[in-house]
């Protein structure tokens, strides 16, 4: 090797492990399975951000919830053990007070008024809150509205007296279902399906592509259009490493996030109405609730109890409604 080869040769050496060391690789959570809109948007979310940042951020997508509970991957990621995932916002509540904003049931009008508050001054609120306590949101999921499932017809809150009603981990779904009479029970997503098997809760709630992909359909009767919740979802990722990065790969991989999220809700769109016509097709029998006032009566006392003891709350729940 001539002098020149070698000095060539030595930086390129140089340059090479300059590369590798700048390098990110990420380990994203997600809980859903194959045929679900978010496990798509996440796959691509993954071909986004190695495209936008050049390979310098990479994306392993652990579908499957393989990486843990719903509250465990919050915690990973809150801690930067996992660097990202698609979250719901539910079981951030628990972590980060201003997210449960939106668990507070029928606080949204539609969907639509739903993004309208995530992206006016309430969703800064509750965004700002969340990249503090450490699990950042770069854009937000589509998740449609939650409905209740179950062997009979849901048609009034009455209806509800007596089941026991397996909800996410958030003390505010605990309420819901008493304030209706019920037994609320509190379980990890993947122990559903066996639980609605084997009689150990009655019923539950969720939007139609996640009743559907993981098989809750296969064990229930009737789905009960009750929307009682409309809870978005987000890219979330660990506050720290989104800030070590530079502000061109910041940028980057921001922007991959907004673009995964516009895909991911035109997936929604067809999915969940796909999702209805397929369980539909199985023999649920779906059931529209013509009045909800009576379920949203119902939760007066779990506004009541909830804002009594946050009252710091009362604000964000206000701009939220006053949101047009
Ligand atoms: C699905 C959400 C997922 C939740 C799940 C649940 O996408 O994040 O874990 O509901 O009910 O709709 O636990």
């Amino acid at each position: 090797m001539t002098f020149n080869k070698s000095i060539f040769a030595a930086a390129t050496a140089v340059a090479l492990m300059a590369t590798s060391a700048s390098a990110e690789n990420w380990r994203a959570w997600n809980i859903h399975n194959d045929g679900h809109p978010n496990t798509a948007a996440m796959d691509k979310f993954a071909e986004l951000v190695d495209a936008a940042t050049n390979g310098e951020v990479t994306v392993d997508v652990f579908h499957g919830g393989v990486l843990g509970s719903q509250p465990d991957a919050l915690e990973q990621v809150r801690i930067g053990a996992i660097e990202i995932g698609n979250f719901n916002l539910g079981p951030i509540g628990p972590m980060v007070k201003e997210a449960n904003l939106v668990s507070l049931p029928f606080v949204f009008k539609s969907v639509p008024h739903m993004f309208r508050v995530m992206e006016g001054e309430a969703g800064e609120v509750v965004a700002a809150a969340m990249g503090e306590a450490g699990v950042l949101p770069l854009a937000w999921f589509d998740a449609g509205a939650r409905s209740f499932y179950s062997q009979k017809p849901i048609e009034t809150p009455a209806d509800v007296e007596g089941l026991k009603i397996r909800v996410m981990n958030n003390d505010l779904y605990t309420s819901m279902i008493s304030a209706m009479g019920g037994n609320p029970s509190p379980m990890a997503f993947s122990e559903v399906q066996q639980a609605l098997k084997t009689g150990v809760v009655d019923g539950a709630e969720n939007n139609f592509p996640s009743f559907k992909n993981v098989g809750h359909f296969e064990v229930t009767t009737h789905y009960s259009l009750s929307e009682h919740l409309i809870i978005p979802e987000c890219i979330c990722v660990n506050t720290a490493k989104f800030n070590a990065l530079s502000p061109e790969m910041q940028e980057a991989v921001r922007g991959a996030a907004v673009e995964a999220a516009l895909f991911q809700r035109e997936l929604w769109a067809v999915g969940s109405e796909q999702a209805r016509a397929d369980v539909e097709a199985a023999g649920i029998v779906v059931n529209e609730i013509a009045d909800k006032a009576p379920f949203q009566a119902a939760m007066d006392s779990v506004y009541a109890d909830y804002l009594a003891a946050n009252p710091d709350m009362q604000a964000l729940v206000e701009l939220a409604k006053a949101t047009e």
